[in-house]
């Protein structure tokens, strides 16, 4: 990543960019634009990336949710992110390649980041999820999914797993690849976020 501070977002990135997100280049170098007003620096903090999600989710509570995104992709834990990991974050959860979003995911769910998934880091991101879900909508969840605790059992049975055992990212990746009911289950209604996201930008 260059820091180049201002001017037009670099040739590399953009095409680095477009790869990775599926996005065009004129919705690129306007969110490279906002992106460079708000953040000067070149860097967005933690607590600008959870203004943004407060934003898109306004009748819910979104922070918990907003900092595990926020930690997944700060590589280097230094509490900022630059252009390009701010629209990965912001727009791989909704959008991006099945193999590149899964691996994501466990990192998500990793919340120590000590190379394998418990029940109870599991929980800590349902959790967080269902913050984001307003009370309407979690009404019309299922009986067996319609409280974080319910919901993962769910998931830690779909994976075989007992309670105590621990989900390395190959069992995770595998899992989710052989039953899709898991990967509805381990992310926050992608439409929505996808549907948020391009009302606030046109
Ligand atoms: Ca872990």
């Amino acid at each position: 990543m260059g820091n180049s501070k201002s001017g037009a977002l670099s040739k590399e990135l953009l095409e680095d960019l477009k790869l990775n997100t599926k996005y065009s280049e004129e919705e690129l170098t306007a969110w490279y634009q906002s992106f460079q007003k708000e953040c000067p620096s070149g860097r967005i903090t933690k607590q600008q990336f959870e203004g943004i999600y407060a934003s898109f989710f306004p009748d819910a509570d979104p922070k918990a949710y907003a900092q595990h995104v926020f930690r997944s992709f700060d590589a280097n834990s230094d509490g900022t992110l630059d252009f390009k990991e701010y629209i990965i974050a912001l727009h791989l959860t909704s959008s991006g390649k099945t193999m590149q979003k899964l691996e994501w995911a466990f990192g998500l769910y990793d919340v120590d980041g000590n190379g394998t998934i418990s029940k109870t880091e599991v929980l800590e991101i349902v959790k967080a999820i269902f913050n984001m879900i307003c009370v309407e909508d979690q009404k019309t969840l299922p009986e067996d999914e319609n409280t974080p605790e319910k919901r993962t059992d769910k998931i830690w049975d779909y994976f075989g797993k007992k309670e105590n055992d621990k989900l390395t990212e190959g069992e995770f990746i595998q899992g989710i690849m052989n039953n899709k009911e898991i990967l509805r289950l381990i992310q926050f209604e992608p439409q929505k976020v996808k549907d948020r996201i391009k009302e606030k930008k046109h």
